[in-house]
């Protein structure tokens, strides 16, 4: 039988199988996967083979034990390294078409060295970014100005950008943006992600404000991934008619992940993570231009005539002077 992983709880799973039923799912101890050295060898958005256990199948017995004996190629995933020194990654979830990342000009103030470093990260991880811009009814008129300026920055660089007040929205306003689509929902604590998941799902799916702020804040709580099956339908779906996939979605939350961390770039990479800094970049001198001091640089050209902005190249150079030190966050 096969399904997807909907949720983990760290020593089960949740798998939606292919005939729509949910079963609690468990790994062999000795249970591995090839070439990744993760404490989650199973994640939710993988796809699984399972077997029912034919020693508890009575017929008596409706929680019959289910083992996972096989997880498909994933198309993508993105880890979260451990914080401590073990090397150990914890695969956050797999086979995603898009992450969306909530931000908030204010309350609170997301900077754009974040919203860069998250978005190099995405590039990274080939994996499309939406940025949504969220509580758009707290901000002032200079504010409105700031959230115009930053959405055309985005999108002049390629990336789909929105607005939103999640408190009022209707899900028919966001859900053309999630159909069809497997999304990862990230964002710093307070921008109003369990909003949006209430507001999409118009129940309480996972809870709002101070309680998850203390969570957030120190306490050292072990939080897992779960995926949410959307209720799209024809009228919300923004692509032909014809594309199958449009008429369902998926959202994956991560309660008590602030964003997934900056993954080990090479210095000579990152630039590659900046798209209009790359594009740029041809016209450098040197073929290893850092983009820092060498003379005959474009990028630098650009930045200072305006054409790359300021905010852009500083979380450029904030990402390059990260590569020797091996920050994570
Ligand atoms: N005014 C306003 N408040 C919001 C909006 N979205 C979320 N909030 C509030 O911001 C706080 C944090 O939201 P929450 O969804 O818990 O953020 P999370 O940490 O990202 O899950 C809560 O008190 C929400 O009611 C919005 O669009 N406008
Ligand atoms: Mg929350
Ligand atoms: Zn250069």
């Amino acid at each position: 039988m096969r399904g997807l992983v909907i949720k983990s709880t760290g020593s089960s799973y949740i798998v939606r199988m292919d005939d729509g039923t949910d079963a609690e799912c468990r790994i062999k101890g000795n249970f591995r996967i090839r070439g990744i050295r993760s404490t989650n060898p199973v994640a939710v958005g993988d796809y699984v083979n399972v077997q029912r256990d034919k020693v508890q199948c009575t017929k008596e017995d409706g929680n019959s034990v289910y083992w996972i004996t096989e997880v498909e190629e994933r198309r993508n995933y993105i880890i979260r390294r451990s914080t401590n020194l073990s090397k150990e990654s914890h695969i956050l979830a797999s086979n995603i078409d898009q992450v969306a990342l909530i931000v908030t000009v204010n309350h609170p103030v997301t900077s754009t060295t974040f919203i860069d470093r998250f978005l190099a990260t995405c590039e990274a991880y080939r994996v499309r970014a939406l940025l949504i811009f969220n509580k758009i009814d707290l901000l002032t008129e200079e504010e409105l100005a700031q959230l115009a300026e930053l959405r055309a920055l985005y999108e002049s660089i390629g990336y789909e950008t929105v607005e939103m007040s999640a408190i009022s929205i209707q899900p028919s306003d966001i859900l053309p943006l999630l159909a069809g689509k497997v999304t990862l929902l990230s964002g710093n604590s307070g921008v109003g992600k369990s909003t949006l998941l209430n507001a999409l799902f118009g129940r309480e799916v996972t809870r709002t404000g101070k309680i998850s702020d203390a969570h957030d804040k120190g306490m050292h709580t072990t939080t897992f991934s779960e995926m949410y099956e959307l209720d799209v339908r024809k009228d919300d779906v923004r692509c032909t008619k014809e594309d199958v996939r449009c008429t369902k979605g998926w959202i994956i939350d991560t309660p008590g992940i602030k964003g997934f961390g900056t993954i080990d770039f090479e210095r000579e990479e990152v630039s590659h993570y900046f798209p209009e800094i790359f594009r740029i970049s041809r016209d450098c001198r040197f073929g290893n231009c850092t983009h820092t001091n060498e003379p005959g640089c474009a990028v630098q050209e650009a930045t200072i005539k305006g054409s790359i902005a300021i905010s852009r190249y500083e979380s450029y150079l904030s990402l390059l002077g990260d590569c020797s030190e091996s920050k994570y966050r």
